[in-house]
């Protein structure tokens, strides 16, 4: 009898505890998405960099690096605009609602919205609360998150600045905590800076030694506080990139055409006042998660809609294909995740849409094309894919294009009617800063204090990688064909054409 009685009892605890295990509660999403920021700008990436972040530097410490995370480029000036329209649907540059020629070739679903982030999250049971920046994004996929908090904050103070977007999550999960409520959320957690205006605040400002410059009849004032020029800089950029008084090169405020050493200095000074900021209002949602007995089963996912130039390579804006710019900052902590790792990835900003899901245990929309990375977060894996893909042609087409293979870089450069047809091969294991012929000055080795080895720089017209050419030129048109890219650079068949006909061909396969 007693016997029989323990084994009940322990039939009882054996089917209780595998119904606990079933119902492990969901992990929730912190997604933090900042506005232009180049990975160099942070120390994970470039120890070199003044810039402190101390809350990065322990999510780095506590979770896993990304080297290889790019985004896959835009048709417009607003880079933005594309890169949040991939984060949102996961689908590729040539597939979104507003691709040239993609809904009339029928390269787009109907209704993607319903297929995006919040709208999957949304029907699986999630809290969906978004803040950022408006415009210059996907408002349609913006709309369905749950609560929305959008604001253009880009000023000097808390009320102004990024200090805002922390409130209005930190009030959220308040809100959350009062109410009991268990449900699993994703939080969109934006910001509107560093994007330019970058008035930082007064104290971060002085520490960065900066200021908020806006006479553009002058320059501001040399201050040895501020961080060093980058090692890549060079006062002009050495042919036109093709996409004439683009506002980002010309028209910022407190760089305008400037690319001398005070003017970008100073720039950088206050990107760096702005994004040390970010990475407080980080730390005190992160602390409030902590205080929630929440944190260890979130996932906090960081990065920007893309990267940024501010000296780089004599470029000041986002619309460029050097890895400045193509490539993001992608830190990652949560669940699982072992500390202190680093992975190159090889993922696109659209990979997380599926990842999210891969995560969540949840089916990843039919129209998503990205490819889930869970595998590398959890070891398992380094890479995602083998082959990279950018394009910049929001100037004249048609245009900038880049392709990644192991260590190996081609960016392309048609443009001007023709005016300008440049080739770029990098080795970015040997040569990971791009440098180019002209970084080999001894003025500029004294101005940045790096002088480039003679075997950093574009190796194109290298006839000892004639054959790496061949094979990365190849590879590019593999990937335009593949992606429905709608033109073809000047050596490529059919040669400076828009190929719609192709795409659909492709499309009907
Ligand atoms: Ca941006
Ligand atoms: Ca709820």
């Amino acid at each position: 009898m007693c016997k029989s009685l323990l084994l009940v009892v322990a039939a009882w605890l054996i089917t209780n505890a595998v119904g606990r295990a079933e119902e492990k509660p969901r992990p929730n999403f912190l997604f933090v998405l900042v506005d232009d920021q180049s990975p160099f700008d942070l120390k994970v990436y470039n120890p070199r960099s003044e810039l402190q972040t101390p809350t990065l530097d322990r999510m780095a410490a506590e979770g896993m690096v990304f080297d290889g995370a790019y985004h896959m480029g835009s048709f417009m000036g607003a880079v933005c605009t594309p890169s949040r329209h991939m984060i949102m649907s996961g689908r590729t540059v040539w597939h979104l609602p507003i691709s040239p020629r993609a809904k009339e070739d029928g390269l787009c679903p109907d209704n993607p919205e319903q297929h995006t982030i919040p709208a999957v999250f949304n029907r699986a049971g999630y809290d969906t609360m978004r803040t950022c920046k408006l415009g210059n994004s996907y408002e349609a996929a913006n709309k369905l998150f749950a609560v929305r908090r959008d604001e253009t904050k880009r000023g000097p103070t808390d009320e102004t600045g990024s200090a805002w977007h922390a409130e209005q999550v930190l009030e959220y999960l308040q809100n959350r905590q009062r109410t009991g409520d268990k449900d699993p959320f994703l939080i969109h957690f934006g910001f509107s800076h560093p994007h330019d205006t970058r008035d930082g605040k007064p104290e971060l400002l002085a520490k960065y030694g900066a200021v908020n410059h806006s006479d553009s009849t002058t320059l501001p004032p040399a201050n040895p506080l501020a961080p060093r020029l980058p090692v890549n800089y060079l006062p002009a950029h050495p042919f036109p990139d093709g996409h004439p008084e683009l506002r980002d090169e010309v028209d910022v405020s407190g760089v305008w055409k400037n690319r001398d050493e005070r003017t970008i200095r100073n720039e950088l000074g206050r990107e760096f006042a702005c994004s040390e900021n970010i990475d407080t209002q980080i730390g005190r949602v992160l602390r409030q998660l902590e205080a929630m007995g929440e944190i260890d089963n979130t996932y906090i996912v960081y990065t920007a809609d893309h990267g940024m130039a501010i000296g780089r390579h004599g470029l000041q804006g986002k619309q460029n294909l050097y890895e400045h710019t193509w490539r993001v900052p992608f830190i990652v902590k949560g669940p699982g995740i072992k500390p202190g790792t680093r992975a190159i990835g090889n993922i696109y900003l659209m990979d997380l849409l599926p990842t999210f899901c891969d995560l969540a245990g949840l089916r990843p929309p039919d129209s998503s094309e990205g490819i889930t990375f869970k595998p590398v977060l959890a070891g398992s894996k380094e890479i995602v894919r083998d082959v990279m893909y950018g394009v910049y042609n929001g100037g004249t087409k048609p245009g900038m294009r880049c392709v990644k293979r192991g260590d190996w870089k081609l960016i392309k450069y048609d443009v001007l009617d023709g005016k300008v047809r440049e080739t770029q091969l990098f080795n970015l294991k040997q040569n990971p800063d791009e440098f180019l012929p002209e970084h080999q000055s001894e003025q500029l080795a004294t101005l940045t204090g790096v002088a480039p080895e003679s075997h950093q720089t574009n190796l194109a017209s290298d006839p000892a990688y004639a054959a790496r050419l061949a094979e990365m030129e190849s590879l590019l048109l593999d990937e335009m064909r593949r992606l429905d890219d709608p033109w073809r650079l000047w050596n490529q068949p059919d040669g400076g054409k828009v190929i719609p006909d192709n795409r659909k061909q492709s499309r009907k396969k």
